[in-house]
Parts: structure tokens; C-alpha cells; sequence
């Protein structure tokens, strides 16, 4: 299905219309992936429009670019403004959002040089990941045959556009052998995560999911879950995760801002505990609907509200 189209996209500093976002072919990133971007949503919740954990997405972008040594021409409270007046000038009370921290046109080479940082923010409605049965019934996974990128190559904790190959061949070979999703193993052979996905694992009510340093992205729906499994009284650890504990748990399931909290019911054609959503993971999940809701309270602050055009049409009557 092509793109549905919107109304605006923000592209350095300007709303314009979706059919003049464009660039120049010769630009740095399509030619050599030089690019840091984010993956963030918008929630309707009982209080109106909010976006779910702003500003950890924006400190994470700019941490993106500061790794690749690319200077954002903007200041975080700019940058923020910026993905909220995208959302208004669109009129969703939902979204997902996609800024983009990308090498521009200039001149081509390896080294970027000369060529400007362009900063775009898109935004666009967008359902469920992994489907929405998938939420409730699991999914089936493998183990994928490609790594994760080894350390010191590729930086995992930058969520730049080139990570992406290496997720586009994890994805690419789920879908030809009939899964949903893939999981990667870090180089050790650790259990590392998903295309797009972070991955939790459950056993004896334990909670368990691996450490920055196995090449993850350090996602923050996986830090979510780590405050609202705390909260919720369970113990959580960060470790290395063998593969065959992904066989031998009760529950397996990923996060992701895309992804939200899936429950995952077999890998490689092995059940998970009962081939089911189970009760821990169900317990998460519930307590993060209510979050994102805005049916409990925001108690650690992750929701930045939103005005929209329809809410701010209707107080002006
Ligand atoms: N690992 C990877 C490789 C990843 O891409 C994501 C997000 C995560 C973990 C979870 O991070 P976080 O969203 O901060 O909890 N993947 C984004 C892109 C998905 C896409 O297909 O595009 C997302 O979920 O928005």
C-alpha cells in the first residue's frame, strides 16, 4: 500500500505541503546512510493529545548525531516545539513520528564535509506493528542467521538509517521463512533484539532482558517497561541472555514504540510457556495501555500534551 499522504511535513525550520518534502538525489544519506533518526507516538489519552516521552527521544537523537559528529542546527526545546507543531498543522490526535537528522545536498565523498544537516519531522497515523491480534496472540518468531552488528562497527546506541540494513536482512528472512520477526545474537551469540524491536524474557517470575552491551538500541519503551516492572514489584535484571533461554522461558515478548509491548508464542517452532500471552506479560502490557491511556496517573512525567487542530477549533467556538 503506498504512502497515505498528509497534510505537512516540517523540513528545517518550515511546514510544507507532503508533495514538496523532497530532496535532491545527490544527497549524503541516500549514497551512504548518513542519517539519525526517531521513532515516537502520539497517544490520544483521556486528557487529550500527548506524546509519549519526548524528550528521551529527543536527547536520544541528539545523542545519535553526536556520534556521528553531525551538528543539529537546533535547540532541543526547538526540536520538541518543532514535532508538536508537526502534529498540530496534521490534525491527528494520534500519530507516530519520524524526525530525521540527515546529511544533505552538497557534494559526494565519504567524508560529509560540506554538506548541511537537514532536519525533518514527518508524521503519520499507524496502527499496530506486528497487527493487532498480535498484541493479544503472540507472535512467531526465529532466531535469526545474521548478527547484530559487533561493537565497535557500527554504534548500536545511535539509531542511525544504516543500522537498518542489517534489520532490513534480520526482517527480510522472517518473511521468507514464514515468521514474524527475526532475533539477532550479538557476535558472543548472546541473545540481543529484534529488527525493531527490544526483547524481554520471563522465567519463575523474573524478569530479564539483555544489557546495552549486547548491542541493542538502548529503546525506551525497554526502559518503560523496566520502571513499570519495578514498580509493579517485580525483580528485573539486565544480562547476557543465552539463546536457548528464549526455549526454556515462561514468557518472551518485545517492545517498541511501533511494536508497543508483543507477546511473542514460539521461536524457531519451540512454544513459549503455554503458546499464549502470559500473565506477566499481560500484567505489563495492561499497565502500559493505562500509561499511554492516560487512565492512571503520569507519575513519572512521560507525556507532553498536544493541543490539536480539532480540540483548539472547538474551544475557539
Ligand atoms: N531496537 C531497534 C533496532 C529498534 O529499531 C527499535 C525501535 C527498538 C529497539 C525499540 O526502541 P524504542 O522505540 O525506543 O522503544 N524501532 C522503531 C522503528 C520501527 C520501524 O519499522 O521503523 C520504532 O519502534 O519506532
Amino acid at each position: 500500500m503506498p504512502f497515505e499522504e498528509v497534510k505537512k511535513i516540517w523540513m528545517n525550520g518550515r511546514l510544507v505541503d507532503f508533495a514538496d518534502a523532497k530532496i535532491h538525489i545527490l544527497s549524503h544519506v541516500i549514497h551512504y546512510g548518513s542519517g539519525v533518526f526517531e521513532g515516537v507516538r502520539c497517544y490520544k489519552t483521556k486528557q487529550g493529545s500527548a506524546i509519549f516521552r519526548l524528550r528521551e527521544h529527543t536527547r536520544r537523537i541528539f545523542d545519535s548525531a553526536k556520534i556521528y559528529r553531525m551538528a543539529i542546527p537546533y535547540t532541543v526545546e526547538e526540536f520538541n516545539q518543532a514535532c508538536v507543531e508537526v502534529i498540530q498543522a496534521n490534525g491527528f490526535e494520534s500519530c507516530y513520528l519520524r524526525p530525521l537528522v540527515y546529511r544533505g545536498f552538497h557534494s559526494l565523498g565519504v567524508f560529509p564535509g560540506n554538506c548541511p544537516v537537514d532536519v525533518c519531522i514527518s508524521a503519520w497515523e499507524w496502527g499496530k506493528y506486528l497487527g493487532k491480534e498480535a498484541l493479544e496472540q503472540g507472535v512467531d518468531v526465529r532466531v535469526a542467521s545474521w548478527e547484530r552488528m559487533a561493537p565497535n562497527t557500527f554504534p548500536a546506541m545511535a539509531k542511525a538509517t544504516g543500522n537498518y540494513l542489517n534489520s532490513q536482512l534480520i526482517r527480510m528472512e522472517a518473511d521468507a521463512d514464514g515468521y514474524s520477526e527475526g532475533i539477532a545474537l550479538d557476535v558472543r551469540g548472546y541473545v540481543s533484539e529484534g529488527s525493531g524491536e527490544n526483547i524481554f524474557v520471563v522465567r519463575n517470575n523474573i524478569i530479564y532482558t539483555p544489557t546495552l552491551g549486547a548491542s541493542v538500541l538502548p529503546g525506551i519503551t525497554r526502559d518503560s517497561i523496566l520502571t513499570i516492572a519495578r514498580d509493579l514489584g517485580f525483580k528485573v535484571i539486565e544480562q547476557d541472555i543465552p539463546r536457548e533461554f528464549l526455549y526454556v522461558a515462561d514468557e518472551v515478548f518485545f517492545t517498541g514504540t511501533a511494536a508497543e509491548v508483543t507477546p511473542i508464542r514460539s521461536i524457531d517452532r519451540i512454544t513459549v510457556g503455554e503458546g499464549r500471552r502470559g500473565p506477566v506479560t499481560e500484567k505489563i502490557q495492561s499497565e502500559f495501555f493505562s500509561y499511554i491511556a492516560g487512565e492512571v496517573p503520569d507519575r513519572y512525567n512521560w507525556l507532553t500534551p498536544v493541543v490539536t487542530a480539532k480540540k483548539a477549533v472547538l474551544a475557539a467556538t
